[in-house]
């Protein structure tokens, strides 16, 4: 049987976006295979700017849990897979992911763009103030409130820094992404989407970008997602066995 793998030269480009499928052999569920976290919670109770006004203590208990089971797991040879990738390439290299786990950072990566945002920062309902690094738990009230906003007698809760539906995702990363493609044309450049259903946008739009800017596109899952057929080649199979073995560099 012949292994796919991708070719990298001395001047490729590679932009890899992950979903929460990479962290599935963490022991994290995903959200919308069967188990995900999608068949239990409602999203839009728990993922929504309109879930977390009707129920606050609900999306708090909902984030603290997941905070917790994130802490308590660890990277994957998938997520060290790609460690080791970026290594290799420097500043040819960029991840996306849509996780909130922090599992590449911990195995490594650091050229890195969180699109979803972070279960371990918290930043404030109300104020502009720059979301902080907070891994305290919330499973029943009282919830936290921003000590800012206090201070001029304003009361304002904090909430999870989480992208929730609807809402808008940090500019500033979508800017890095576009500017990371734009440095890719016109050299050898690849895309890479991992353990993601692509269902969930802009996120799922980036391999269309990405083709029309000349990059080849692959593609690793556990199962054919939404939008396989963007893809040149699909490799199907789990990240934490695929992954490791997926890159060939050229000699130089
Ligand atoms: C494995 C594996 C293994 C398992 N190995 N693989 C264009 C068209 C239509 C709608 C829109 C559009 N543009 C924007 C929208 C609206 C909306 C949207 O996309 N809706 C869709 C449902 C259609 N998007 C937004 O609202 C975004 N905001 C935005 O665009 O603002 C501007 C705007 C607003 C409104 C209208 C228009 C413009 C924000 C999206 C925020 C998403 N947030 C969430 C929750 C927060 C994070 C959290 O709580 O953790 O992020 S939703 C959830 O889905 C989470 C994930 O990051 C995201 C993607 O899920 P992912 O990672 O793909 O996971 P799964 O479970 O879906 O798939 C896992 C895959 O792995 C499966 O395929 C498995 O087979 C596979 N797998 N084990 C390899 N071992």
């Amino acid at each position: 049987m012949s292994v796919q793998r991708i070719q990298i030269k001395r001047d490729t480009h590679l932009l890899v976006l992950t979903g929460a499928g990479v962290s599935a052999e963490s022991g994290i569920r995903t959200f919308r295979d069967s188990g995900g976290l999608w068949e239990e919670h409602a999203v839009e109770a728990v993922a929504s700017p309109g879930g977390f006004a009707r129920d606050p203590v609900l999306v708090w208990r909902f984030y603290s849990e997941r905070r917790r089971q994130a802490k308590e797991s660890a990277p994957n040879p998938g997520h060290h897979a790609l460690a080791r990738i970026e290594e290799g390439l420097g500043s040819r290299f960029l991840l996306v992911t849509q996780n909130v786990d922090g599992l590449h950072r911990r195995a490594g990566n650091q050229r890195i763009t969180e699109i979803h945002g972070s279960l371990f920062e918290t930043r404030c309902t109300r104020c502009d103030r720059e979301p902080f690094a907070d891994e305290s738990l919330h499973l029943t009230p009282p919830l936290p409130e921003c000590d800012l906003c206090a201070r001029k007698g304003q009361k304002a809760l904090l909430r999870p820094n989480i992208v929730w539906f609807g809402e808008m995702l940090d500019p500033a990363n979508m800017l890095r992404i576009d500017r990371f493609m734009a440095e890719a044309e016109g050299h050898p450049f690849v895309f890479l989407a991992v353990g993601t259903s692509g269902a969930v946008y802009p996120a799922a739009g980036l391999v269309v970008e990405a083709r029309a800017r000349g990059a080849q596109t692959w593609l690793v899952n556990a199962e054919a997602p939404d939008n396989a057929r963007f893809f040149e080649i699909f490799i199907k199979g789990p990240s934490g066995r695929v992954l490791p073995d997926l890159i060939e560099v050229e000699a130089p």
